[in-house]
């Protein structure tokens, strides 16, 4: 999973990155697309994992993974307007976006205004979507009647799904608001339009506004949280990242001075994977115990295909127990003698926590 953060300058983003990511490394040097964005890889903590690996003692443990991207700022930092180039290049990989709000006063910038710092990124995102959409339609006007047969018919496609994307723009609304069908969104991927990716608005509020937090996140929810794919909530950047540098004991009483349920990467994760609609399943042998990471209702042959394409084309059948019963049977070995792990066939849809042995041919 990849996550790019955005937002206008100075709110907080690299700071907010750091907290996720607990790195000391991250400055704020990237201002206007001259530097290398900050990128750190971090692990998703499953104690499920940690258990498995107690269990099966395998020569590799390998959790899932978030990387976070900390790109640019958007527009208003005087030296270019709109969405930098650079940021959409960085931005276009990634699966969800991150949009940072300042929700703190500041010297310079005086008192902090979320929701219309909120209501600027989204329509910085409908306008740097909308240039795509025209350029891309102009050009295929003039090419449509040249073309014959297959290629024709794929930018039918493209053209009816940007004229669907068009007048949505126009009204404000995001791409990921516009219903398409298979052939349409499949038209239009290449894109990687902004406002086309899920996106968990962070209200970062200082250390004297952190009572203020739920009030701000519901306010912004309200203005720009209303379209499908989309979430406000709220971080203490500052705050969470000193925390984020602390090790143990002193990271847990910090955490509970502040009233925080768990360290920022944690929550953030969490968000994420509600934003996305994930879940995870587990493999566990003598060699590797590993998360994966899947979209709610994928099948037993798509979850397969995500360890291996092999692994989805010559599906067969599907070992899988839950986790919790693997643990109270003490192995699989143990749960099978007792008719506990089920084999399930190719419409078998997965849930959280299965732990799956795939059975295929190639
Ligand atoms: N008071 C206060 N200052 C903050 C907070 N978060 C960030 N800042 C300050 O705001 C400035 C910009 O932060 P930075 O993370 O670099 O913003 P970016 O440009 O969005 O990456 C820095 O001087 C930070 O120290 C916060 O929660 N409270
Ligand atoms: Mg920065």
């Amino acid at each position: 999973m990849e996550i790019a953060l955005l937002g206008l300058p100075k709110s907080g983003k690299t700071t907010i990155f750091n907290a996720l990511t607990g790195s000391t490394a991250a400055t704020s040097a990237f201002a206007s697309g001259k530097a290398e964005p900050n990128i750190a890889i971090v692990k998703v903590p499953d104690e499920r994992v940690g258990k498995l690996s107690e269990m099966y003692t395998p020569k590799k443990t390998t959790y899932a993974t978030v990387k976070y991207v900390d790109v640019a700022g958007i527009g208003g930092d005087g030296s270019e307007h709109g969405v930098p180039e650079a940021l959409l290049q960085h931005v276009g990989k990634s699966d969800a976006l991150i949009a940072v709000v300042r929700g703190f006063s500041d010297d310079m910038q005086g008192a902090p205004n979320p929701v219309s710092d909120a209501e600027s990124i989204h329509m910085e995102m409908v306008f740097s979507d909308m240039a795509k959409v025209e350029n891309r339609l102009a050009r295929i006007d003039k090419s449509i009647g040249k073309i014959t047969g297959r290629e024709k018919d794929m930018m039918v496609h493209e053209k009816d799904a940007l004229e669907k994307i068009k007048p949505a723009l126009e009204s404000n609304l995001p791409v990921r608001s516009v219903e398409l069908s298979e052939e349409e969104g499949k038209s239009i991927r290449g894109f990687q339009f902004l406002t086309a990716k899920p996106t968990l608005y962070i209200v970062n509020v200082g250390e004297d506004g952190m009572a203020d937090g739920p009030s701000l996140a519901a306010k912004v929810r309200e203005a720009v949280g209303g379209y499908p794919g989309t979430m406000a909530e709220w971080f203490a950047g500052e705050v969470e990242m000193e925390i984020a540098r602390l090790d143990g004991d002193d990271r847990t009483m910090f955490l509970s001075e502040y009233g925080l349920e768990s360290p920022a990467g944690e929550r953030m994760i969490r968000l994420s994977y509600d934003l996305l609609g994930y879940i995870s399943f587990l493999t566990a042998g003598a060699d590797e115990v590993r998360a994966w990471t899947i979209i709610k209702g994928s099948s037993a042959p798509q979850a397969a295909g995500v360890i291996h394409s092999d692994f989805e084309r010559g599906f067969i059948r599907a070992e899988v127990i839950g986790f919790d019963c693997l643990m109270e049977y003490n192995g699989f070995a143990n749960a099978k003698k007792a008719g506990k792990v089920r084999l399930e066939g190719k419409s078998y849809i997965m849930s959280d926590g299965d732990v799956v042995n795939f059975l295929f041919s190639v």
